[in-house]
């Protein structure tokens, strides 16, 4: 079914508002997403009918809260078609999951001489964590290069693998270049080596289809916010049998099973690893943006944001003095520029005062930018709620920033 975009953006009240008096164009949607009533709904329900503390009383409300809470993690898990409910642990974000396992390799899995393998693209959370344990482990840090596309070469990521990689983490999809990574043909040639494989999914869950038994990778970690669900709240899903080795994460309520002053002994998982009261209205709010996004149709929202993308890329590639950084065949959502002579946060602040709102720097990818040799980019990323009207008036704004500097 075709999308009704006018619909759909009527479900979000914040693309309603005005920004210095001028209608908001929301480009930013890498960033955040913005969150649909029925999201807001289930969280004001949530407090109004269920709130209390979960997997730890008796009385009915908890009992019930309990339970909403664990069929939120069935339906996480349904979305991205875990085979195990248990295999879905909750944490803050993307940068959370990822620490939670760069942290438990640390702790056990990781040795002097052992190597970890990321790209050359990942955000900060894809890179610093695993920086992190191999400074505290001894072991290396191995970089897969870029093409002049912002791709990755299978054959360079071969090269690299050896008997000393102990985990490949690598981005689903670039939050600075839009790049699809061919996470599959990784995942494949790890696992031949017998491999784990972590993917960071921050951009990638809510604008692809994710299917973590299909993919077969070992580590999937993405965010709510991210996918029109509240902050604070975000996803790891791993496969039991190394949730199993990694150590718990952080200590205290929830996640023991007998505790005297002499020793510990840690609780299954999932709960091995959520210690202390969980985001339960993060959960709940999580689990509605899921069923919101599943009642419009993935299929009809992964459409509707393919052409937009193009559509946007088509309008911004024609306009002069426009250079588009990345170039990769596969892309989605996302699409970093720059004017001529132009610096980026310059851009950023003008668009903002046209109502236009997109992200100018680095974009927590320091590194890539600086082997881009950039000063940043203006990147503007993309949402089914957003329209081709709201394209074409960036590209008249961006005419008008041209004109100003000109
Ligand atoms: N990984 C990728 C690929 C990301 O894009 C982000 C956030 C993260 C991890 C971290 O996610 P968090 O929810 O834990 O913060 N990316 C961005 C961005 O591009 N602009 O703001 C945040």
């Amino acid at each position: 079914m075709k999308l009704d975009v006018n619909a759909v953006r009527n479900d979000f009240p914040i693309l309603q508002q005005k920004i210095y008096g001028k209608p908001l164009i929301y480009l930013d949607n890498a960033a955040t997403t913005q969150k649909p009533n029925a999201v807001m709904q289930a969280i004001v329900r949530y407090y109004e009918t269920l709130n209390s503390n979960v997997h730890r009383g008796n009385h009915l409300l908890s009992i019930q809260a309990t339970d909403a809470m664990e069929r939120a993690r069935n339906r996480i898990a349904s979305f991205i078609h875990a085979p195990h409910p248990e295999e879905i642990i909750f944490t803050r974000g993307t940068t959370e999951s990822i620490n939670l396992v760069a942290q438990g390799f640390a702790s056990s899995l990781l040795q002097p001489g052992d190597e970890v393998i990321i790209s050359a693209l990942e955000h900060h959370s894809n890179l610093v964590p695993w920086q992190q344990a191999c400074l505290r482990t001894g072991a290396q840090l191995k970089i897969i290069p870029l093409d002049e596309s912002g791709q990755i070469r299978l054959g360079d990521f071969r090269n690299l693998l050896s008997e000393k990689t102990r985990i490949v983490a690598i981005a689903h999809v670039s939050n600075v270049l839009g790049t699809i990574l061919p996470v599959q043909d990784i995942i494949d040639l790890a696992h031949r080596r017998g491999i784990p494989v972590l993917i960071d999914g921050a951009q990638a869950v809510q604008h692809l289809p994710i299917d973590v038994s299909q993919l077969g990778c070992d580590f999937y970690a993405f965010s709510g916010h991210k996918i029109y669900g509240p902050t604070g709240i975000g996803i790891l899903y791993g496969k039991g049998s190394w949730l199993e080795k990694i150590p718990p994460f952080q200590f205290g309520g929830e996640m023991i099973e007998i505790v005297s002053f002499e020793k510990t002994t840690f609780n299954e998982i999932p709960f091995k690893f959520e210690a202390g009261t969980p985001n339960v209205e993060g959960i709940i709010g999580l689990a509605a943006a899921l069923d919101y996004l599943c009642q419009i149709g993935l299929e009809s929202i992964f459409k509707y944001e393919t052409e937009l993308f193009e559509y946007a890329l088509h309008k911004l590639s024609r306009l002069d003095d426009v250079r588009i950084i990345g170039r990769a065949k596969d892309r989605c959502s996302v699409i970093s520029f720059l004017l001529d002579h132009i610096h980026p946060y310059d851009t950023g602040t003008l668009l903002d005062q046209m109502g236009i709102a997109v992200r100018s720097g680095n974009h927590c990818a320091q590194p890539l930018i600086d082997l881009l040799n950039l000063p940043g980019t203006v990147r503007v990323s993309l949402s089914f709620y957003n329209t081709r009207e709201e394209i074409d008036i960036l590209i008249t704004a961006l005419q008008k920033v041209k004109d100003i500097f000109q």
